[in-house]
């Protein structure tokens, strides 16, 4: 089925709210015509492309705006259609009025996301561009933006193309040796010649999966939950981290009851922090919610700060959340080291600090950065991919491979394993938005001139 998408849409682009100027945007068939009925000044159809021209948007007889229009003809535009902006005072009514007009006079209100949808519909950008779009909105730090940008420019795209075509390779010749049996200029596949080929395709994507892990990092920043029994100096320490008092601190066992959160850039790198309810036997009901909570965010952290009192002998209550937590990333953070030293400590990747004095802090953003940082992200290489359903297919890729890999060690009929190359195949065509059918076939036989 051909989706018809000829329809005109319109929005306003520009963030809501009052600014110097907003962006009323259009695109299709009808934009230029559209405009033109609001329009006071050039005729916009008989304008150059590409150019801004200046004049005044009207209801009827009433002057709305004075407006700077930009008309950018098909086909070289963002969604490859005609697309007109309408540049106008950045008043939340005057930009709201103007939309208003354009949707009386024939277009359609746009959903969200739907003018990077008609550019990737329309063929200008792959999937993974229309994703790093969104990831350019979103990017949190230089590291992150500059990532988004790779895939902006279509690296993600290159890199799973070049996954395909070895896969394709594979799935041609082992098409051609089924379908033309006498056919000798192809190299004869037997299950031992596909069988490296097919764990070379493998390796390359465990570690393409494998620099995911920082890609993710680089993008969504390290999830971290400072965690302890309560008045060890969890607060303390997030208010120290931060360099500003955000979490109530008080002697009182139990201040904390809801998550507090905030982030900093250590390198380029966002630490996502979450200062947690100490962990505890609890019977206050909103003491016992906020436990819940801070166990929750133990699953859910790429990164936990053990907090432990260095005043204190290691009590029961702290053995057990080091059991909780004993498989994850942790550092185990030997607070008020200004008291005196009860604690008898040994533990892997301790940082002893005092949060009160704030000493000891770099000591922690160093260590977090040699964890996360150290050789392992590499600033120049970023093709990481870093987008979970990107991620997810690649998986999908992946068992699908090691399916095709089974059936050619148990010497199944190679037609078996050429059914799970072809389902790799497709999964990775999801990732930039490749999924027909007839794309498969057309791509394989334009590789083989057979001339039968
Ligand atoms: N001497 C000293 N006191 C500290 C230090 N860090 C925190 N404290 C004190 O310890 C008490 C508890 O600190 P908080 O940061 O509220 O502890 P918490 O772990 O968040 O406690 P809950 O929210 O109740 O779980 C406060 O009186 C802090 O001033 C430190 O490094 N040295
Ligand atoms: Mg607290």
């Amino acid at each position: 089925m051909i989706i018809m998408i000829n329809d005109t849409i319109s929005a306003i682009s520009t963030a809501f709210g009052k600014g110097a100027i907003s962006i009323i945007r259009l695109s299709g068939d009808d934009a230029i015509a559209i405009t033109n009925k609001l329009f006071k000044g050039k005729n916009l159809s008989t304008v150059k492309s590409h150019t801004i021209t200046y004049g005044h948007i009207f209801d009827g007889e009433n002057q709305i705006d004075e407006v700077l229009v930009s008309v950018f003809k098909k086909p070289n535009t963002f969604t490859k259609e005609d697309v007109v902006e309408i540049n106008c005072h950045g008043g939340i009514y005057v930009a709201n009025k103007i939309l208003e007009l354009t949707l009386k006079n024939g277009a359609r209100a746009a959903d969200g996301g739907e003018f990077t949808k008609r550019a990737y519909l329309n063929g200008r950008i792959d999937l993974t561009q229309a994703e790093s779009i969104m990831d350019i909105i979103e990017a949190k730090s230089d590291l992150s933006l500059s990532l988004a940008n790779k895939g902006l420019d279509g690296d993600i795209y290159k890199l799973i193309i070049n996954l395909r075509e070895d896969l394709l390779n594979i799935i041609a010749n082992i098409e051609v040796n089924i379908d033309y049996p006498e056919y000798d200029d192809v190299e004869m596949l037997s299950n031992d010649i596909i069988k490296p080929k097919v764990m070379d395709l493998i390796n390359k994507i465990e570690k393409i999966i494998h620099k995911s892990n920082y890609g993710k990092i680089i993008r969504e920043g390290i999830n971290t939950a400072i965690i302890g029994r309560p008045n060890v100096g969890k607060s303390s320490l997030l208010n120290a981290l931060l360099r500003e008092d955000k979490a109530i601190v008080t002697d009182v066992k139990g201040t904390t009851r809801d998550t507090v959160e905030g982030s900093i850039n250590l390198g380029g790198i966002i630490l996502n922090l979450m200062d947690t309810a100490g962990i505890r036997e609890s019977t206050d009901l909103v003491e016992k919610i906020g436990i819940n909570k801070s166990k929750e965010a133990i699953k859910k952290a790429d990164l936990i700060l053990f907090v432990v009192n260095n005043n204190e002998e290691l009590s029961n209550e702290d053995q057990l959340l080091l059991d909780l937590t004993n498989n994850k990333n942790r550092i185990v953070i030997i607070n008020k080291i200004d008291l005196d030293n009860k604690l008898k400590s040994n533990f892997k990747n301790e940082i002893k600090v005092s949060a009160l004095n704030k000493s000891g802090i770099l000591d922690l953003e160093n260590k977090i950065k040699e964890m996360f940082l150290d050789g392992s992200i590499n600033e120049k290489d970023q093709t990481y991919v870093s987008n979970a359903r990107h991620i997810a297919r690649l998986h999908d890729t992946l068992s699908s491979l090691h399916e095709s890999l089974q059936a050619i060690n148990d010497e199944m009929p190679i037609d078996m394993a050429e059914i799970d190359l072809k389902s790799a195949w497709y999964s990775l065509g999801e990732i930039i938005g490749e999924t027909k059918t007839t794309s498969l076939l057309d791509e394989m036989f334009s590789k083989f001139c057979l001339g039968k």
